[in-house]
Formats: structure tokens, C-alpha cells, sequence
């Protein structure tokens, strides 16, 4: 088993990342003219933490104190504006001064504060500058208080200042939101005073400072305004609580956020803040807070794949072909295109190319008419596919990936062809969903070249991408392949090789009690309710119906075919199958549905055809508690999740953790699945593994041996 990673804390829900050394004074002061400039430098994203707080605090009274600064000018050196408070802090004691207090001394500072904005100035890095009286930014900055995404709320004025400037309605939707606005829509909001391009900050602002000087202006502090707020309508609260109810029921700090700006609107200054830090606090309180904010740094750690030594050289990656233009090959090729990279499509048949490139032109027409896509950019993405028919055009390609059909004979022989066609140092990678890659690695002479990467559907949203090293790929085919995760946008985990790799095995177990608790006496719609009201976004039939009850089917009708033991005789689903029932793209599965609806309706139907399976396998039902249905379901994931720590298929936790997150839904304010199995009591799931052993059976049931010893000896899974 692995080092103990950064989640490897004594409670449960401290949060991640190693705490980085604070330089010594992050903060500077020095005037350039009659302007005192304070400097933020704390790497690498400037977070405003303990030292920063301090260092402010003080380059503020220098400059106050500073008779030859008639104004000053807050701006950050690197790459960004301050991007937060340090997240890596909340959890821990918090040593003054607090971020309300740095806050409240630059409003009442009695000369004007000019903040220069950079990069991202998000959270309290956003509530600092909200604070200093003139805000000017550059055009590539983008300004957002996103605490939402971390079970929090603006907690130093954001929620008061905000909605001062844009508006109660703006500023709901900003905080609620938790996204970005740009500079320009800044600047038309009236966020910021000033956008200014091709320069630093630091020129900008100084050039802002000596215009608030000359014109002789003292802007009033935002918190005294009132121009914005005043005559809100208070209906805007009871909307937005009613949507939150239907739209987020699960969620805490949202609802607390719509009591903030309401705060903001009803109460004078000084009291709506102090109603804003009961309710920070109350999020800080909430477990979901924990979750989240273990979401936020897991998405980071698994990037860093343990024993890849940082620095492993990678190759470039130029242009990139892909094998099949189904819905899988479609979907893929468009994660290269929109990162800018050129791809070569290539499919067996006329027929079949025209139809990908259809489909894939069909889905950023939809992307186009939701205003998420210029038509510049439209054509820029479409004219970097390439469909063709043949191999050759891919002799110079740096990688390829093979997305075809999942049969073993198939990929081997495109991986054959491929060896003969491809430069020496191109990429072949694999996007099968169950098949052993090593077994495709074979079929070439060059296995260390050869990996994994597997997306899932529809491929150009979702984020998650399992990079599976197979026993011969090399260091830096895998940190190529990691690296490249990254540019496309998403997020890439490291696995090993085995029957499903991580997320589908676990999704296979969690799949199988879900059958064998309908079969049992449960119904469909109990079962996806139970997972449902965890949080999952969809059940697992209804996630069946969507991803289609022929592709399990298929691969079952595979493994009956093989002679798999535990595949052969047929259940109800793939008597569903049988009868053309595919599911959401049939508009009947486990579920119908109303044409052009996704609402699953429960069919007698299928309540038959579940009654019939149990009678042919002589089963009587029983009634089955939604306690049950939630234990089984979740305690077995947990299970097979410890199993692969154990065979080091997953090097962490957290890798197991952000691939149910970002590829299967697993709700983020539960942190991910082995997060949430640390806080939900590992003695009580390793009890009821050990139960459901003996009275059910299985090897899905097989205690884990790790869950077991860590349940035994009070640790969490993976220290
Ligand atoms: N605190 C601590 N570390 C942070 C951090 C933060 N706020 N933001 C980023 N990092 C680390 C990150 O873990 C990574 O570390 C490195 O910086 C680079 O980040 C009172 C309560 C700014 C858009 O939610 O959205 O203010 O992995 O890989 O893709 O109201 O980071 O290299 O060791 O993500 O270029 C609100 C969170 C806090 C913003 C840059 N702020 N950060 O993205 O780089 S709550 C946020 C981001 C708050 C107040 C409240 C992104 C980014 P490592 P990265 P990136």
C-alpha cells in the first residue's frame, strides 16, 4: 500500500494539501510617486492565508502612516489576483487578523485603496478588493466568489458589497453560481471602474491611482452605498428559496447564501455583516463543507501520480487521430478540438464517417445555440476534424486512440495496424471500458507505448478520464498521457489493469445488488430513489436507461459467449433487451418514457417481467428497507473500492475518490466515495460487509482485507 497521502489526517475531515511554507513577509510596501503600492507575493495563486492577512494589515498602516502616499494601490505579483482565503487553513485554529477585520480596515481606510485585478480574484480575494474603493481590471481577468463550490459563503462582506454594486438579483445569481463573470461584463455590472488591456497591473493601477488623484474624486466606500439595493423586491428571496428547494435540496450553503443578500437588503451594513458571519460560520459547521472542500483538493492531488517522479519528460502532442467515428470516437475527437489540437477521424465505412461527423456537428450546433459557441469558433473546432477512411494519414500522428467496437479480436487487430503505421514514439491508446489493455499492448511490438485512456459518455462532457498504465507502459508515456488530461480539460487518474479498471468494477458491484435486491423483492424505483435521496444525480436503473441496457447486455451476451459462469443465465434486464427495450434511446427501458422526455415513468411492464425472473428462479419476494437498499448498495462499493487499494490498482483514496466524483456522479458534498466511508464509520460497514457475507454470499461480499484491519484498528482506508 502507497505512502500515506495528504488525506492521511488524524480527523476525518481535515482538509488536504500540505501546508506550503509562508515567505517570509509576502507582502511589500513601496511608494512610487505619490502612490504607496502594496504588493502581494505568496505563490502560486496568492491565497490569502495568515501571513498575507497580517502582511496587509500592515502594509496598510504603513501607507496610511506614509505621508507622501496620498492614495495606494493594492495589486499581486505572478500570475494571479488573490484567488481566496487559503482553503488549506479552514479546519484549522485561525490566528487574527481575521479576513473580516483586513477587510473592514481597508473600508475604513482614510485614503483611497485602489485594487489592480489580474488573473482570477475570486472569493476573499474578490471581498478585498470589494473593500478597497476603486477597483480597475485587466481584460483577461475574471472576478467571482465561488465559496458555493466549497459548501461555504462569501464570509468577508461579499455577500454585503456585492449586491451594493450589481444588484440584489445579479449577485444572487453570481454567489449562487459560484462562476466567474469577465472583466468587460465586470465593468458593465459597474464590479469594477475600470478595464484596461496590454499592460500590467501594476501600470494599470497606478495609472488609475494618478487619474483618482488629478480628478481630486473620493469615491465613497462601497459598503455605504445603498443605490443599488434599495427598493429590491422581496419576492426575489421566496423565488429563489423555492427554486433552490426543487433545484438543490440536498445543499446547505446555498439557502444560507439567499438569507445573506436578503440581509444585505433588509439590514443596515453593520449588522447585515454580522448576520453574513453567523451564517459563514453555520457553512464552516456543516460536514459539507469538509466534503466539498476535499472534492476541491482531490481533483488537484490525483494529478500527481505517486512514484512518477515530478519532472518525468513527456512528448508533444500535435495532432492526434482517432479510430471510430461512433458515439464514444465523436465525442473524444471533440475534447482535441476544442483544446485547439488537430484530429485525424477515422472510421471503416463512408456511412459510418458521415454519421460521426454529423453527430459531432449536431452537438456543437446545440452548444452554438445556447450561446456557449461562436460561429468563428463553431467552424475553427470543425475544421480541425479530419475525417478519413484511411490509416495512413495517421503515420505522423502523436497519439492515437482507438475507440472502436468492445470486442478483444477487434482492438487487437486495429492495434496491429496501427504498430505498422505509426511513427516510432506515437501514443496508442485504448478507450475499451472493460478489456485488458495489456492483452491489446500484446498485439504490438511496442507495449511501452501502449496505455489506456478512458473516457466516458458523452465524452466531450464528462470531465473524468481513467489513464490505465498497462505492466509495460512507460514513465513518460503515462505523464504524457496525465499531462494532456489536463489540457483537455479533464480530469485524469491513474489506474491499473484489471476487469473494469476502478470506476466500472465498482459500478458492476454496486449493479449487482441492485438486481439482486429487485429480485429479492425490491423494485426498481425504491432502489433508485434510495440513491437518489443520497444524492445521486440518477439511480442506478435510470442510469442504466440512460447509458442503455444493449451495451451491458452486449457485454454480457460477450461473457456468456466466453463461457462466463456468473453471466450465464439471462436476468430481467436482458429480457428487457430482448425485447428491444433499450432504455432512454428507445423511449422504454427499466423505465418509459414520454417522447423528448427524460422523467422515467415505472411500467407495469416491467414489474411482469421482473415477477416472471422470480418465479423462473423460484424466488419469493420480500418487502426489502430503504435502510437495506442504501447499506447494499453503498457498503458493497466501499468493499470493492478497499479491494482495489489492496491490489494497488488505485495507488489512493483519493484517486478512487475523484473518479466517482467527476466520472459517476457520487455526490461532492460527501467528498467521494472513500471519504464519505471514513465519516459514515468504518467499523459499522466492515460489520455489515461481514453480515451480508454470511447471509448473502458472493464474492462481492468477500470481506475486504484492508477494510477490515483499518475498521479494526480505528484508521481511515488508505493511512
Ligand atoms: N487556497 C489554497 N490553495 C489554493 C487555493 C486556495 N484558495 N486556490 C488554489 N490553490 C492551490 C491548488 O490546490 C494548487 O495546489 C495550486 O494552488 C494551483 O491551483 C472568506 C471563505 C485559482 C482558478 O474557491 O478555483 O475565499 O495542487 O491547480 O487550474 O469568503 O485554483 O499545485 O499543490 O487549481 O490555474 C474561494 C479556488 C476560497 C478558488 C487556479 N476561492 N481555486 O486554477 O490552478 S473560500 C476559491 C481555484 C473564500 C472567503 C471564503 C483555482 C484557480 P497544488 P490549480 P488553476
Amino acid at each position: 500500500m502507497d505512502r500515506p497521502g495528504p488525506l492521511a489526517s488524524e480527523s476525518a475531515d481535515a482538509v488536504a494539501g500540505p501546508t506550503e511554507a509562508v515567505p517570509p513577509n509576502p507582502i511589500q510596501y513601496a511608494r512610487q510617486g505619490r502612490i504607496g503600492v502594496i504588493t502581494v507575493d505568496y505563490p502560486p495563486v496568492n491565497a490569502v492565508g495568515h501571513g498575507v492577512r497580517s502582511g496587509l494589515v500592515a502594509a496598510l498602516d504603513a501607507g496610511l502612516a506614509d505621508d507622501g502616499a496620498d492614495a495606494l494601490l493594492l495589486v499581486c505579483a505572478g500570475r494571479t489576483f488573490m484567488a481566496g482565503a487559503d482553503i488549506r487553513e479552514f479546519g484549522k485554529p485561525s490566528a487574527p487578523p481575521t479576513l473580516p477585520e483586513v477587510v473592514a480596515r481597508l473600508d475604513a481606510a482614510t485614503k483611497p485603496v485602489i485594487a489592480a485585478i489580474h488573473g482570477t480574484a475570486l472569493g476573499g480575494g474578490l471581498e478585498v478588493a470589494l473593500a478597497c474603493h476603486l477597483r480597475v481590471a485587466l481584460t483577461s481577468a475574471k472576478l467571482g466568489l465561488p465559496e458555493v463550490k466549497l459548501g461555504l459563503l462569501p464570509g468577508a462582506g461579499g455577500t454585503q458589497r456585492l449586491p451594493r454594486l450589481v444588484g440584489a438579483a445579479k449577485a444572487l445569481d453570481m454567489i449562487l453560481s459560484g462562476d466567474p463573470v469577465g472583466a468587460e461584463e465586470a465593468l458593465a455590472l459597474g464590479l469594477v471602474d475600470a478595464v484596461e488591456d496590454g499592460t500590467s497591473p501594476l501600470e494599470a493601477g497606478l495609472r488609475a491611482a494618478e487619474r483618482l488623484l488629478a480628478d481630486g474624486s473620493r469615491p465613497q466606500p462601497v459598503s455605504a452605498r445603498t443605490d443599488r439595493i434599495a427598493g429590491t423586491d422581496p419576492a426575489l428571496f421566496t423565488a429563489k428559496r423555492a427554486e433552490l428547494a426543487k433545484r438543490q435540496p440536498h445543499l446547505f450553503s446555498p439557502h444560507r447564501i439567499v438569507d445573506a443578500v436578503e440581509a444585505a437588503v433588509i439590514l443596515p451594513f453593520g449588522e447585515g455583516t454580522a448576520r453574513e458571519r453567523e451564517l459563514f460560520l453555520a457553512c464552516m459547521d456543516s460536514p459539507q463543507r469538509a466534503g466539498l472542500i476535499h472534492a476541491f483538493f482531490a481533483e488537484r492531488e490525483v494529478a500527481k501520480v505517486p512514484g512518477l517522479p515530478a519532472g518525468t519528460p513527456t512528448r508533444d502532442i500535435r495532432k492526434v487521430g482517432v479510430i471510430g467515428a461512433g458515439t464514444m470516437g465523436g465525442g473524444i475527437a471533440m475534447c482535441f478540438a476544442n483544446a485547439g489540437i488537430p484530429v485525424v477521424l477515422v472510421d471503416s465505412t463512408q456511412d459510418g464517417l458521415e454519421r460521426g461527423v454529423a453527430a459531432i456537428r449536431r452537438n456543437y450546433d446545440s452548444t452554438f445555440r445556447k450561446g456557449r459557441l461562436t460561429a468563428a469558433q463553431l467552424d475553427e473546432r470543425m475544421a480541425l476534424i479530419h475525417p478519413t477512411l484511411s490509416y495512413d494519414e495517421l503515420a505522423d500522428a502523436d497519439l492515437v486512440v482507438e475507440a472502436a467496437f468492445e470486442s478483444m479480436e477487434v482492438k487487437q487487430a486495429i492495434f496491429q495496424t496501427l504498430d505498422r503505421t505509426c511513427k516510432p514514439g506515437a501514443i496508442l491508446a485504448t478507450n475499451t471500458s472493460t478489456l485488458d489493455v495489456d492483452a491489446i499492448a500484446a498485439a504490438t511490438g511496442r507495449p511501452q507505448d501502449v496505455l489506456g485512456m478512458h473516457f466516458f459518455s458523452p465524452a466531450n462532457v464528462m470531465r473524468l478520464l481513467e489513464v490505465v498504465r498497462g505492466t509495460r507502459t512507460s514513465d513518460t508515456v503515462l505523464a504524457t498521457a496525465m499531462g494532456l488530461a489536463r489540457r483537455i480539460g479533464k480530469v485524469g487518474v491513474a489506474v491499473g489493469v484489471c476487469y473494469g479498471f476502478v470506476g466500472n468494477r465498482i459500478l458492476h458491484q454496486r449493479g449487482r445488488e441492485s438486481m439482486a435486491l429487485v429480485e429479492e423483492g425490491a423494485s426498481p424505483e425504491q432502489v433508485d430513489r434510495v440513491l437518489t435521496e443520497f444524492g445521486f444525480p440518477l439511480g442506478h436503473f435510470s442510469m442504466t436507461d440512460l447509458a442503455g441496457i444493449d451495451v451491458g447486455w452486449r457485454i454480457r451476451e460477450e461473457r456468456r459467449k466466453a463461457g462466463d459462469p456468473e453471466a450465464q443465465s439471462p436476468n430481467w434486464l436482458d429480457t428487457l433487451a430482448e425485447r428491444g427495450r433499450y432504455g432512454q434511446k428507445t423511449s422504454a427501458g427499466v423505465y418509459r418514457y414520454e417522447p423528448g422526455s427524460r422523467t422515467p415513468i415505472p411500467d407495469p411492464e416491467v414489474a411482469a417481467v421482473i415477477e416472471e425472473d422470480r418465479l423462473r428462479r423460484g424466488i419469493v419476494p420480500r418487502p426489502v428497507s430503504d435502510g437495506e437498499v442504501r447499506e447494499r448498495c453503498l457498503y458493497v462499493m466501499v468493499n470493492e473500492a478497499s479491494k482495489i487499494l489492496e491490489e494497488g490498482i488505485a495507488a489512493r483514496p483519493v484517486d478512487i475518490d475523484a473518479i466517482w466524483l467527476h466520472g459517476y456522479g457520487f455526490p461532492s458534498w460527501h467528498g467521494g466515495l472513500l471519504f464519505w466511508a471514513n465519516r459514515e464509520g468504518l467499523g459499522k460497514i466492515a460489520e455489515a460487509v461481514q453480515r451480508y457475507h454470511r447471509d448473502i454470499g458472493g464474492p462481492q461480499w468477500r470481506p475486504s482485507a484492508l477494510l477490515l484491519q483499518c475498521a479494526a484498528e480505528g484508521r481511515a482506508l488508505g493511512c
